[in-house]
């Protein structure tokens, strides 16, 4: 059995060693739910949970398996039942915040090898979106690749193509329409054996019609977006891993709501490596580019080279990372506060 239309290379080979000729098997997790996951293995699918040792080291929710993550199982075919034991190193991974008061990572797909950044041509179409996608793109490893949906809706393709290329310095926009078959054939040199596409985007844009469209019948439900603002309705609800006949492997996710952005400073330079460079010239190293002399970027926002729009959602995205950072200390002085208690406590056993 092939595993590698299942998209295992030598990088998971290389993980695996360690747990080589004891009996393991590998699978890889395309569905989660509720702590059970459907995983895909030489044998077919198996249905599989972690060990009770699995649980007992998890410390966090990242630490569970994923969709598109490899792991490391026994299999009970007769069953089609697996225990999983490990989750091998990952390659990339997608993640965000998740929502509410604590800074949790949620881990939205990985081991992708390309994320299709899907946006609509119609009412919903919003560069700045764009623009922070592909920074949370690049900081989970994958390469992104901007998929510019609904094409048969949009009478200025070119127009908005133009815009889209102020924000995604290097990345292929392609535009298609997944309805009405065009333009298909672009995505060819990214869907093919032993590649991951994860497919990213708000409700309604249609991720689910183009992996139908790659499908080749209607797998995934599709519902119809809202009339007015054109935006979608959250139909597809489980992140799934789909293997294609023809070679490749599709991730199709629920939209998202918010896109919370995870320690993504790397992300940032590479997105804004424009604003970056020019900071770079400024007369003064600490420069905050308010109104400092000799600040290169004010220069350039003064003389139309840097849009000023641009330079916001860099300073918006500076400032979202630090919350997010300072939360993050605060977690971890909570994790130290609770570990020295527990030490104490113990030392107070150790004395009576
Ligand atoms: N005109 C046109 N409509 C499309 C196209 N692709 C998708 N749609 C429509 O857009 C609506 C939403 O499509 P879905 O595929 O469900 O969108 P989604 O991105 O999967 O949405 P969520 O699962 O909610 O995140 C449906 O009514 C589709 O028929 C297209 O290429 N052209
Ligand atoms: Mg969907
Ligand atoms: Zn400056």
């Amino acid at each position: 059995m092939n595993l590698k239309k299942f998209g295992w290379n030598e990088f998971f080979e290389e993980g695996f060693i360690q747990y080589k000729g004891q009996g393991y098997k590998v699978g890889r997790i395309a569905l989660e739910h509720k702590k059970m996951y459907r995983i895909l293995t030489e044998y077919g699918e198996l249905l599989g949970e972690v060990s009770g040792k699995f649980r007992f080291q998890a410390a966090e929710r990242g630490d569970y398996p994923a969709v598109g993550d490899w792991v490391v199982i026994s299999a009970r075919p007769e069953e089609q039942k697996a225990t999983i034991h490990a989750v091998l190193p990952r390659k990339s991974k997608f993640s965000r915040k998740v929502a509410g008061q604590t800074t949790e990572e949620q881990i939205v797909a990985s081991n992708v090898d390309t994320i299709f950044l899907v946006n609509a041509l119609n009412a919903d179409f919003n560069v700045r979106r764009i623009e922070r996608y592909i920074l949370s793109a690049w900081e989970s490893g994958a390469n992104p690749v901007i998929v510019l949906s609904k094409a048969d809706l949009c009478e200025d393709i070119e127009e908005k193509i133009a815009e889209v290329e102020t924000v995604a310095f290097g990345i292929p926009i392609l535009p298609i329409s997944a309805e009405k078959n065009i333009g298909l054939d672009q995505l060819a040199p990214y869907v093919y054996e032993g590649q991951t596409v994860a497919l990213l985007g708000s409700a309604g844009v249609g991720k689910s019609t183009l992996t139908n469209t790659l499908i080749g019948h209607q797998k995934q439900q599709v519902k119809e977006i809202r009339e007015g603002d054109d935006r979608g309705r959250h139909t597809t609800t489980h992140r799934e891993l789909i293997v294609l006949d023809q070679g490749g492997i599709l991730i199709d996710t629920p939209g998202m709501r918010e896109l919370q952005l995870w320690e993504a400073d790397e992300g940032l330079s590479q997105s804004f490596s424009d604003i970056e460079s020019l900071a770079e010239q400024c007369k003064f190293r600490d420069c905050r580019h308010k109104k400092e002399p000799g600040c290169a970027v004010q220069q350039a926002i003064s003389d139309g080279t840097l849009d000023m729009d641009r330079y916001n959602s860099y300073v918006k995205l500076q400032k979202e990372l630090a919350y997010i950072e300072r939360k993050e200390n605060q977690r971890a002085a909570l994790a130290e506060k609770a570990k020295w208690k527990q030490v104490s406590n113990n030392q107070k056993k150790i004395k009576y």
